[in-house]
């Protein structure tokens, strides 16, 4: 469920019990180490102690957050305080992708829009609902929580998304027990300031296990090949009839995924795909 100073909280599958483990000392000697999310026998030795010894097989394993077993992520983003970049957006679905987890992209803090930014959420909305679910929220105005229980409701889901953009207000108002800690903004940058600074798996009082994690300054992308980009962006895929199989839409002629910006593809993920690439291309040759 969580870590804290090199112990490991265990929950018990069957009785919900919590036990306070030590890890054996062979994860050390064999460099692997149990995350959040890992199934694990482990035997405990008193009253809410023991000991980790086996991480099961990892169904999914998720790399930021670092996290097991989810079987989908709740992308949580916002156009206002901080606004977050469509290619940050863009950055968190391909790490998803690349572990095929499915997304659904929340946009919380709806409560702060006018009309106009409201325009533009729609504009964003259109460029990811035929691949991914989106929601409305505001942890403020308690907006969107119904579909967000649904959503969550026996299921084990991780949030992810940048610091500041209401990961745990959200789950502090769909399951009060919790009772996460909140951070302020810093006023100058509208960023959030990391308040969260563990991942950690919480039980739903309606069914299912959720994680709250931090947000992250900078997300790496760098384990993702050159080649395989491509494969990341689903609409990419559907219009993908270029003249040389190995084409990687960037310059080469007869290419039907350039072809296709502007209807089937928005111009904002192409670019953030020749960013991605370009990034990548320097990683990989250096
Ligand atoms: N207006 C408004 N403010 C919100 C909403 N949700 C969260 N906030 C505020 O946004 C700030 C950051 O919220 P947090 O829940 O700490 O954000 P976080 O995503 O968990 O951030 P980290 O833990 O740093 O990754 C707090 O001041 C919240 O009160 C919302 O729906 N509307
Ligand atoms: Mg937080
Ligand atoms: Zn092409």
């Amino acid at each position: 469920m969580r870590f804290h100073s090199n112990m490991a909280t265990v929950e018990d599958w069957e009785t919900g019990e919590r036990y306070v483990c030590k890890l054996r000392g062979r994860f050390k000697i064999q460099g692997i180490r149990p995350i959040v999310g890992d199934i694990v026998e482990y035997i405990p030795d008193s009253f809410e102690s023991g000991r980790i010894e086996n991480i099961l097989h990892r169904k999914s394993e998720l790399k930021k957050p670092r996290i097991a077993n989810v079987d989908q992520v709740v992308l949580v983003t916002t156009l206002k305080q901080p606004k977050i970049p469509l290619k940050m957006i863009d950055r968190f679905l391909i790490l998803a992708e690349k572990v095929s987890l499915p997304t659904v992209i929340v946009f919380n803090k709806i409560d702060l829009l006018d009309s106009n930014e409201f325009e533009e959420l729609e504009q964003i909305e259109k460029i990811y609902s035929k691949y991914y679910r989106t929601l409305r929220t505001s942890a403020k105005k308690e907006i969107g929580l119904k579909e967000l229980k649904d959503i969550l409701k026996n299921k084990i889901s991780t949030l992810a998304g940048l610091s500041g953009v209401g990961k745990s207000s959200l789950l502090n108002c769909i399951s009060p027990g919790v009772k996460l800690r909140v951070g302020e903004l810093s006023e100058k940058l509208e960023r959030g300031k990391h308040t969260t600074t563990h991942a950690e798996l919480l039980r739903l009082e309606f069914g299912g296990y959720v994680a709250d994690t931090p947000g992250f300054a900078n997300l790496d992308i760098s384990e993702i090949k050159p080649d395989e980009l491509k494969k990341l962006f689903p609409e990419f895929l559907e219009v993908d009839h270029c003249t040389f199989p190995d084409c990687v839409h960037i310059d080469e002629p007869g290419c039907t995924v350039k072809e296709a910006i502007g209807t089937s593809i928005a111009e904002s993920r192409y670019e953030s795909y020749v960013d991605f690439y370009r990034e990548l291309l320097e990683n990989h040759s250096r």
